[in-house]
């Protein structure tokens, strides 16, 4: 990829290829450590379907528990449930990787890759030949009515955050705090 300072397009593609590179580059497979991207999630994404089930319900804009605790070493399954009539994001992520998508989301929402109600497409090809891939294993993004899944292997205590980046819904404080507690 090229930088240049005469075409603010490609710049604009370039940062949001960089923002969304914290959600899109953490492959199922990676090390548990040593990559700033795993260790930064807390875990490794587990087999579909694994895990103790913590079911979360998600309003406009709002989910249900402030908090969500578990410990290192468990699997759990998170059911996310869109109880609202717009569309929500689950996603777990350092607050200040949730802050760098942010504009990235937004981003999505101006090329029509979602509705404030829907995803249209999350794959969507860029002027330049590059391509905004929003799908990553710590994020699903539910429709209303629909609900989302995710398991995940929590293997390093820590604090992190569960955000939804659509325009906003965090600010208007859907959030809620994901504490891994020492095994
Ligand atoms: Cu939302």
């Amino acid at each position: 990829m090229t930088t240049t300072t005469r075409r603010p397009l490609a710049w604009g593609v370039a940062a949001a290829l960089a923002l969304l590179a914290p959600f899109a580059s953490v492959p199922a497979a990676a090390a548990p450590d040593g990559h700033g991207n795993q260790s930064e999630l807390l875990g490794v994404p587990a087999p579909r379907g694994q895990g103790r089930v913590i079911r979360i319900e998600m309003t406009d804009n709002a989910y249900s528990v402030p908090r969500i605790q578990v410990r290192a070493g468990e699997t759990i399954r998170f059911v996310a449930v869109n109880k609202g009539t717009l569309l929500h994001e689950f996603s777990f992520a350092p607050a200040e990787t949730h802050a760098a998508h942010r504009p990235e989301m937004a981003m999505m929402m101006e090329h029509g890759m979602i509705t404030p109600e829907r995803v249209v497409n999350l794959r969507m090809a860029m002027p330049g030949g590059h391509n905004m891939d929003h799908t990553a294993p710590n994020t699903v993004l539910v429709e209303p009515g629909r609900t989302g899944e995710i398991s995940w292997r929590f293997d390093r205590a820590g604090t992190i955050e569960i955000a939804c980046n659509i325009p906003g819904h965090f600010e208007s404080g859907m959030r809620a705090d994901l504490v891994v507690t020492p095994r």
